[in-house]
């Protein structure tokens, strides 16, 4: 369905009271459903939903001023509107709640740098602070600036200019902002694209911007080569509270007490429309609760698709915030699916045994990791781990003791050689080349990626929908974190002193 202008002019009011008036198709009662089968059910998730899902939500993101759909804006709240609409067409099968949420945002950012005259393609970061700035040295920051001794006393009222990559953006120009520096520049550690991201909050720190890798690297350069280099600069950002919406989708049959749990955001970062980051999860979502509903579960389904995930998984966690303990420990098993058609893929599995990267999850973690790899091992798929690291809206539930799993298909990473050995694609470059930046839309989906995730996805759902037989049972001792290799320990929340967004540093 594509969405008309019609619907552009949307308030809160508009929203709920929609919830509360939608008259339910009649359909048969659940009863009278078959039993949700594997095959059939994998095979009802067809590329040409997923993508025409995909093109719905870019569509709302572009009939709008800002061409994105960031959370609270009217881009992200034809989203909500969206997934509620499509949910409710589908008739009494699900029970549809909306969870408001309000929250700050970056919802509008400039930013205009030049270089001894020159003008520099720049960026800002979101809650980066206004700063107005000429005729200002610009000072190398040694290594990558995560250490106080990488910066120099000649930062006094100058400009550091620092590389991205190890710590977070914050640790760097809080550093640069105690040596003097008036502003920092931090410059790409990818080929493509400028430094970009988020610093997490409203905050004092210096202003910052970001540039490309090639000009950072150029102008270190120039500075060592013993050339003077003098900035302007002009950034700016808007930042206000704005409100909008988990929409929580729970199958109204099947064993309450047994639940599966499956999640995806729906809001996108300012840069651009956030078709890979997160349409393609949201619409991989979607397109399996629609075809589910032609089906009969043992165990109840409840999909939930996220705001304000780009702010820090504040959505994700608002929901397990305000849910009562009892209700999250019926929960056996929480799935995210975030980024699952990047341009130069590969097949992510969240790593919930920690044979990959050290960190494991609760029991069933390891189990729900296990039931991918045999699945995409039986459709001569390669497969790689992704670390489970708790960064994207299965973060709080993790917290929570709820196993976890999930896809990706990669975000900012670099791809290497023995992954273009198994997947194709580029070395030596990120997985989403257009990762966070107004890039990211239907025209740089993979296809081949969305199709072969989306039916993952179907598999697990066919398959605890089914029966959870085999799938450990929720109880005190599942709520113990392991790090393989070391002796078993309580599960530490992942930093859990400051925001989590996926892009830090
Ligand atoms: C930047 O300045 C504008 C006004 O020009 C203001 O609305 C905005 O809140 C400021 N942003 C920050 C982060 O202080
Ligand atoms: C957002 O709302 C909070 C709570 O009311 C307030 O403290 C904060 O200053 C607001 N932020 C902005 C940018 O207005
Ligand atoms: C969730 O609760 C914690 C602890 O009370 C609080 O610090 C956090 O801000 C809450 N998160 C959201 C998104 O409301
Ligand atoms: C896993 O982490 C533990 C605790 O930090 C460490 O002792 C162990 O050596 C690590 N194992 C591997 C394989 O990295
Ligand atoms: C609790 O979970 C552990 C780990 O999965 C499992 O070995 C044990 O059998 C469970 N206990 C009960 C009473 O279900
Ligand atoms: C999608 O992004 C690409 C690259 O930025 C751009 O060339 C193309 O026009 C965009 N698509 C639409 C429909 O705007
Ligand atoms: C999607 O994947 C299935 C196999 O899992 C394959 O049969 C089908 O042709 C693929 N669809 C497209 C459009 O690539
Ligand atoms: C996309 O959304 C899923 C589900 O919320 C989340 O797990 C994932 O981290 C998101 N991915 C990115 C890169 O934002
Ligand atoms: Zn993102």
């Amino acid at each position: 369905m594509k969405v008309s202008s019609s619907t552009v002019a949307l308030t809160a009011a508009g929203l709920l009271a929609a919830t509360g008036n939608a008259e339910p198709i009649k359909r048969t009662s659940k009863c009278g459903l078959p039993l949700v089968q594997d095959k059939a059910l994998v095979d009802a998730i067809l590329l040409e939903d997923l993508v025409g899902c995909a093109q719905d939500l870019e569509d709302i993101a572009y009939a709008t001023s800002r061409r994105n759909r960031v959370h609270g804006t009217e881009g992200h709240l034809n989203s909500v509107k969206y997934f509620q609409e499509q949910l409710a067409s589908l008739g009494d099968y699900y029970n549809v709640e909306l969870q408001e949420f309000t929250t700050e945002v970056t919802l509008q950012s400039q930013a205009a740098l030049t270089i001894n005259g020159e003008t520099v393609e720049a960026g800002g970061f979101s809650f980066g602070n206004n700063g107005t700035w000429a005729n200002v040295p610009l000072v190398p920051v040694a290594n990558i600036g995560c250490n106080a001794e990488d910066h120099p006393d000649t930062l006094s009222g100058a400009v550091a200019l620092i590389a991205r990559g190890d710590c977070t953006f914050v640790q760097k120009i809080t550093l640069a902002g105690e040596k003097g520096a008036i502003g920092a520049i931090i410059y790409n550690n990818a080929e493509a694209g400028l430094a970009a991201g988020t610093l997490g909050g409203v905050n004092d720190l210096i202003p910052v911007g970001g540039i490309s890798r090639a000009d950072g690297l150029r102008f270190v350069e120039q500075i060592e080569a013993g050339t003077t280099l003098n900035s302007a600069g002009d950034f700016w950002q808007y930042i206000d509270n704005t409100t909008s919406y988990n929409v929580v989708a729970t199958s109204k049959y099947g064993d309450a007490n047994n639940v599966l749990f499956l999640g995806a955001h729906s809001d996108s970062v300012e840069a651009g429309p956030g078709i890979n980051d997160n349409g393609s999860g949201s619409c991989g979502l979607l397109t399996i609760a629609k075809a589910l509903a032609n089906w009969r579960t043992n165990n109840q389904v409840r999909f939930a698709w996220w705001t304000a995930e780009e702010e820090g998984l504040l959505g994700a966690e608002h929901y397990v915030n305000i849910t009562a303990a009892s209700v999250l420990d019926k929960v056996r098993l929480y799935l995210n699916f975030d980024m699952i058609a990047s341009p130069n893929y590969v097949l992510g599995i969240y790593d919930g045994d920690g044979s990959t990267f050290n960190l494991s999850g609760p029991a069933g973690s390891a189990e729900v990791e296990k039931l991918f790899e045999e699945w995409y091992a039986s459709q001569d798929l390669p497969f790689v781990g992704s670390e489970f690291n708790g960064r994207s809206d299965y973060g709080p539930f993790l917290d929570a003791g709820v196993p976890c799993g999930g896809l990706d298909t990669g975000a900012d990473g670099i791809k290497t050689d023995a992954e273009v050995s198994a997947f194709g694609g580029t070395a030596g470059i990120w997985y989403d080349p257009n990762y966070h930046s107004a890039a990211d839309n239907v025209t740089n989906l993979n296809l081949d990626a969305f199709n072969a995730t989306g039916k993952a996805i179907a598999h697990a759902v066919a398959t605890y929908g089914k029966s959870w037989e085999g799938f450990p049972t929720r109880n005190a001792t599942a709520l113990t974190r392991r790090i393989a290799g070391a002796a078993p320990k309580k599960y530490t929340p992942y930093m859990k002193t400051s925001r989590r967004g996926k892009k830090t540093y």
